[in-house]
């Protein structure tokens, strides 16, 4: 084996530790104290995990997105909140200036963004602009020495940490559609940009979303990513694209650790004088979500090599999260089922684990996008 694929079996058999040792038995306090602790961040970062996916010559680990899901695999055995914080700095966020900044904006943010110093948080969404991504409202207006911001971005990842946001704003009011809209570097102590309160959501409590408002914020022309009008919404489908191979990377992590945790209730559980992993209906409840783990893994890793390759792939990228994210969701209810009614009590993993899932199938493009893309891609005779 090459050295560089023992270096990273070494970083899998790491996170593979770090997960069971540090992250799964401190998963009860993500919750309770509304964050990752302070000193599990520090260990993520010593790990490098904040800039795993971000270029060597910047200061991150260099991945190829086949080495990264299989981190994202061991990862997401644990809570995804732990994820959630390194999700946007490795992907959407961090992506968006690896593949549309200039040389200089990737040598300004890169490097403390791969430390852990600085958290990137994506605003694309906006109320009236969800899955119609393109019809967004945001403004950026030219005006002398830069760009004035207006809009309001919702349901923003990682906003109150964030030190840097990627935002798409209209910077051509006369076009509505995609080609109008542009990218902007925007420094979180910027003068005129606010962070509402955290939203309280169903699950994945810890990690943080909020709405971020963008009022008369001025911003200097080097702000704009790549330098040039016109091209934000085509970095933003870019950088989904690989996010959507990472997302369904996480849905099979999190699959790993449902059915891990089923069938270990299964073979304690005493029901009808035997363990209840005897009774051929568990055994098929089981066998299911195994199969199904094994189905959406394979998908990701030969996506992911294929995308290493060079090979387009925004149409298997989108089967990727559509199939794993939705098998996640049958794993989970599976899991809970096993459990019966312990399953559905706040001691279990699997009552947490079964909220938090439920995610997945709506952001980064929900499955009817998904299925929206794929279908669209075979119909162009696409990848
Ligand atoms: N890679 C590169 N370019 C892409 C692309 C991709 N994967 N997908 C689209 N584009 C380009 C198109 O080629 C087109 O460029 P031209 O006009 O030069 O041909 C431009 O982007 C607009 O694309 P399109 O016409 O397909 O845009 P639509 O408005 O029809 O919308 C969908 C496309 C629905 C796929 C898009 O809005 C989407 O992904 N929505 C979901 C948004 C989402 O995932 N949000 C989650 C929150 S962000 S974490």
């Amino acid at each position: 084996m090459s050295e560089e694929g023992e270096m990273i079996d070494l970083m899998v058999e790491t996170v593979r530790r770090f997960v069971d040792k540090e992250l799964i038995p401190n998963e009860q306090r993500l919750e309770s104290e509304d964050g990752i602790p302070a000193e599990i961040q520090a260990r993520m970062a010593e790990l490098g995990l904040f800039g795993m996916a971000l270029p060597a010559a910047y200061g991150g680990l260099g991945l190829s997105l086949f080495d990264e899901v299989r981190i994202v695999f061991e990862l997401c055995r644990a809570s995804p909140v732990y994820r959630s914080l390194i999700g946007t700095t490795n992907g959407v966020g961090g992506k968006s200036l690896v593949f549309g900044g200039t040389e200089e904006q990737k040598q300004r943010y890169l490097p403390p963004i791969a430390r852990g110093d600085m958290i990137v948080s994506f605003c694309l969404t906006e109320a009236d602009a969800g899955s119609d991504a393109a019809s967004l409202r945001s403004s950026a207006v030219k005006v002398k020495g830069g760009y004035q911001l207006n809009g309001t971005k919702r349901f923003i990842s990682n906003a109150p940490e964030a030190g840097l946001f990627v935002v798409m704003a209209r910077t051509d009011a006369s076009q509505p559609g995609a080609a109008g809209i542009s990218a902007f570097l925007v420094e979180a102590d910027q003068a005129g940009l606010s962070i509402g309160p955290n939203i309280n959501k169903m699950g994945q409590k810890g990690a943080h979303t909020a709405d971020v408002t963008f009022q008369d914020c001025l911003v200097p022309d080097g702000a704009l990513l790549g330098g040039e009008e016109g091209t934000g919404f085509k970095i933003a489908m870019k950088v989904l694209d690989d996010g959507r191979i990472h997302m369904a990377a996480v849905a099979t992590g999190l699959a790993r650790r449902l059915i891990d945790e089923a069938l270990a209730y299964a073979k304690e559980r005493h029901q009808f004088g035997k363990p209840i992993a005897g009774f051929q209906l568990i055994q098929a409840m089981l066998a299911d979500s195994e199969t199904e783990h094994l189905a959406a893994r394979s998908m990701v890793e030969r996506t992911a090599a294929r995308r290493d390759s060079g090979a387009p792939i925004t149409k298997d990228a989108s089967c990727c999260k559509y199939f794993a994210t939705e098998a996640l969701s049958r794993i989970a209810d599976r899991a809970v089922q096993v459990h019966g009614g312990y399953g559905y009590v706040a001691e279990y993993a699997v009552e947490r684990l079964y909220r938090d899932s439920r995610l997945l199938r709506i952001f980064e493009g929900t499955s009817q996008i998904q299925q929206l893309v794929i279908a669209r891609e075979m119909i162009a005779g696409g990848n």
